[in-house]
């Protein structure tokens, strides 16, 4: 008789609540739990994934015990290890690294948030490495940042039908990139006499949808919501009460934006100008709510400025901490993630380490320090490790060339980066140089395949899930593994508390099992670990207009900035090398005269791109072996809007080869509604068919992999964002 139990799938943030039906320790069957959170018919509908939840659970393409390589690297020779065997070998292999070049050898990589990171960044804390790469720079922290240094604190989309009267869509397509519940919701706010606004070079779904598409040129976002802010303020159409009480350095941002006419707004980001002035009104017009992507998040150097430039169009309307605009989070009742990594314990020479230093001044200890200082006047503190991450510009210098000192060793966890990190030829060359990489992943992945140590990481269902999202809300869902991992399978906390109890950790590895550490987690906010999983959600509704409050004096508390305001002129950036006012950055080019030059000569047309655009149902390089997802999706694509195809003598199904001084790709050209002279180009392409990954082409990795032409160079000064959209490249017919 099989045993029901509760559990997520997690082939997405959602987390969506099933139901296993266990048997003898396996799952027989599973299907949608409508009694816990999160549940939605609406994202099951759309969603094409969680069928495929009991295939990965036991896939043959699944390692399932602890790989050594045998071979040369890369030569695809493994022997199974036993777990002691193999996290003695590596704990005593990172002892020897660390006493012959000191703690900051070691570096980590981590990816999308597939899982917990506190895990590995608390590993990495004891050890003494500030090491951890990221995608915190180009996902995620751009947002996170400038709104902690306008606004005090993040804050969270509100929309709310028969309030909001506004939404922007800002660099993001919800239709692919968010399982349809965000979708779907979209599609219903028209109906409520919601006005939709998208910017996106593209013609997404969600433009279709839309009162007003604003196919804007790619990272001239920032001088948009410059030019929004123009239109607002010469109109009159600003909130005078909210700015006068509670903005700092109004005129200043207005003399600021007095230049960014709606015609040269228009000019610059290759929109017409009556749309700039209509985007304007409608923003200015009620309640707007605004959600960002990664279509801004990845722009180079324009990264911050645009980000702040957003801040400050909400704030100059009103449309802070009020109903259907936005809410500031809440700091979370339970242990906030920064508690939970540990960051404290690097000593200050450790942090020194940290490869961003005096690179990045703000995604640093440094510009942590500086902006924890005003969080903390509400208590608060932002995620320490996602902050300060290191630049994998300087990691990567750092294992090529010894400089400023030898980085030996890497720890790979849920993430590809040979796929996913930019300049592929150049992580792989550095990757391949390392005395030791252990890649903790489901599957043999073409990073794993250069891995001295494939460690199998057991996966949703096999584990609990308390999803946070780097815990700046107060607010967190998910719930109990349904079955312990398979086979010889562990959970990424289990690996990292294993290996930190071998180098000398453990006291500060307490909880014995993930279910623990999540149900000590909890203990401060009251609740009990079953309770939480019976219902799968933590979740406090936050209160608008909070900067009213009384603070300790009795008087209103305000936000938590330096004046006490929301900064549209920022007293904090300037102190760290930045700007008080929001300023387009340069735009990245990854294509040198020169091969500009001998490229046209061959026929080669010179075209900006963007990257990435999410597609269902693949996520990066993950899915792409699920033969029905094949059949839709078959193979990698660049799509141009018809009138350029047709410029450069192109058509639909054409082979087209793409090159930067990166590297060159092939991709099948395709038709899309999109600005005219852009070329957008899929992202995470590799063949697993091809059977286990390996030397010299593991999975096809040279062929169609957009991020071969890509570069990891540190654009914005104060990040170190590198530019995935935004860019340039030369295309030819293959
Ligand atoms: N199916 C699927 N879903 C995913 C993922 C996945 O791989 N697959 N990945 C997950 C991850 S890691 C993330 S970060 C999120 C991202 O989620 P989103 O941010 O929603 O990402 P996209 O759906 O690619 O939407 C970004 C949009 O920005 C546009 N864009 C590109 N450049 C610019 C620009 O310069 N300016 C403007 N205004 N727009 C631009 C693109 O055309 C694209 O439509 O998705 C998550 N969800
Ligand atoms: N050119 C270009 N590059 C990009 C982007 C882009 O738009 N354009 N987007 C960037 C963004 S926003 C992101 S977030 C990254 C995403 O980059 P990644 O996160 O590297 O992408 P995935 O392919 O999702 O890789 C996830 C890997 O983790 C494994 N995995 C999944 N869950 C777990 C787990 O719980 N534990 C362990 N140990 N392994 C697990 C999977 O099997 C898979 O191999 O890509 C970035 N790179
Ligand atoms: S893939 Fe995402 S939306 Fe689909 S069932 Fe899983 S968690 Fe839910
Ligand atoms: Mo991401």
């Amino acid at each position: 008789m099989a045993e029901v139990r509760p559990t997520n799938c997690h082939f997405c943030g959602y987390c969506c609540a099933f139901l296993a039906d266990v048997e003898d320790g396996r799952v027989v069957g599973l299907r949608p739990d409508p009694s816990r959170y999160p549940y939605d018919e609406r994202i099951l509908a759309g969603c094409r994934r969680w069928k495929m939840n009991l295939d990965v659970l036991d896939s043959p393409r699944r390692v399932n015990h602890p790989l050594r390589r045998v071979g040369e690297r890369g030569s695809g020779r493994w022997e199974e290890a036993g777990w002691d065997e193999a996290l003695d070998d590596i704990a005593g292999r990172l002892e020897a690294l660390r006493r012959q070049y000191g703690p900051g050898t070691l570096a980590s990589a981590i990816g999308g948030p597939h899982g917990s990171f506190w895990p590995l960044h608390r590993f990495m804390s004891l050890f003494g490495s500030p090491n951890n790469m990221g995608i915190g720079q180009i996902c995620w922290n751009p947002r996170i940042w400038m709104d902690a240094i306008t606004f005090g604190w993040t804050i969270e989309a509100d929309v709310l039908p028969g309030i909001t009267k506004a939404f922007f869509l800002w660099g993001t397509n919800p239709a692919q990139s968010d399982n349809s519940a965000f979708w779907q919701s979209i599609r219903g706010l028209r109906a409520n006499g919601i006005k939709l606004v998208v910017a996106d070079p593209r013609f997404t779904q969600c433009a279709s949808l839309a009162d007003l598409w604003l196919p804007v040129r790619p990272g001239t976002d920032c001088t948009l919501a410059l030019g929004l802010m123009h239109v607002i303020i010469e109109e009159g159409l600003w909130d005078r009460a909210f700015v006068g009480e509670w903005c700092h350095g109004f005129d200043e941002l207005a003399a600021h934006v007095r230049p960014f006419t709606p015609q040269a707004v228009g000019e610059f980001c290759g929109l017409d100008p009556q749309d700039i002035v209509e985007a304007a009104r409608i923003f200015a017009d009620g309640p707007a709510a605004l959600v960002s992507g990664r279509g801004i998040d990845q722009v180079g150097a324009s990264v911050a400025p645009t980000h702040r430039a957003i801040c400050d169009l909400r704030a100059i309307t009103g449309n802070v901490d009020r109903p259907g605009s936005c809410v500031l989070a809440e700091g979370s009742d339970f242990t906030p993630e920064v508690e939970f990594e540990m960051s404290d314990a690097l000593t200050p020479e450790q942090r020194a380490l940290c490869l961003n230093d005096g690179f990045t001044p703000l995604q640093s200890f440094e510009g942590y320090d500086a902006v924890r200082r005003q969080t903390e006047k509400l208590g608060r503190r932002l995620p320490m490790r996602y902050m300060t991450s290191a630049a994998p510009d300087r990691v990567l210098h750092a294992m090529e060339t010894g400089e400023p000192y030898p980085v030996r060793a890497l720890i790979v966890n849920a993430t590809n980066p040979l796929l996913t990190y930019a300049d592929t030829h150049r992580v792989y060359e550095a990757l391949r140089g390392l005395d030791l990489l252990v890649v903790l992943d489901y599957y043999i992945t073409p990073t794993a395949a250069l891995a001295d140590y494939v460690l199998p990481a057991a996966g949703a269902i096999e584990r609990p899930i308390f999803q946070i999202h780097g815990g700046v809300a107060n607010h967190g869902y998910g719930g109990p593994a349904a079955v312990e991992p398979y086979y010889g399978r562990k959970t990424d906390y289990d690996i990292f508390r294993e290996l930190g109890l071998r180098l000398g950790q453990g006291e500060h590895w307490p909880q014995e099992t993930l279910a623990e550490a999540y149900a000590a987690q909890l203990e401060p906010a009251g609740v009990d670990w079953d309770d939480y999983c019976a219902s799968g959600i933590y979740w406090r509704q936050p209160a608008y207009e909070k900067h009213l409050l009384p603070g300790a004096d009795g008087r209103p508390r305000g936000f938590a900035t330096s004046t006490g305001k929301i900064e549209l002129a920022s007293e904090l950036l300037p102190r760290l090398g930045g700007q008080r006012l929001p300023q387009q950055g340069r735009p990245v080019r990854l294509c040198s005269p020169d091969l500009v030059r001998r490229l046209e000569a061959e026929g080669a047309a010179h075209l900006p791109m963007i990257t990435g655009a999410r597609k269902q149902p693949y996520n990066a390089s993950m899915y792409l072996d699920n033969p029905a997802f094949r059949k839709a999706v078959p193979q990698p694509v660049a799509e141009v809007s018809q009138a350029t195809a047709r410029r450069l003598g192109l058509a639909a199904g054409d082979r087209v080869r793409l090159a930067t001084d990166f590297g060159e790709a092939e991709f099948a050209l395709a038709i899309a509604k999109m600005r005219d002279d852009l070329i957008s180009v899929d992202y995470g392409w590799w063949f697993p068919e091809r059977g286990v990954p390996q030397a010299p082409d593991f999975g096809g990795i040279w062929e169609s992999n957009v991020n071969t032409l890509t570069s990891c160079a540190l654009e914005e000064p104060l990040i170190g964002t590198w530019a995935y959209n935004a860019i340039d490249v030369m295309v030819r017919k293959a």
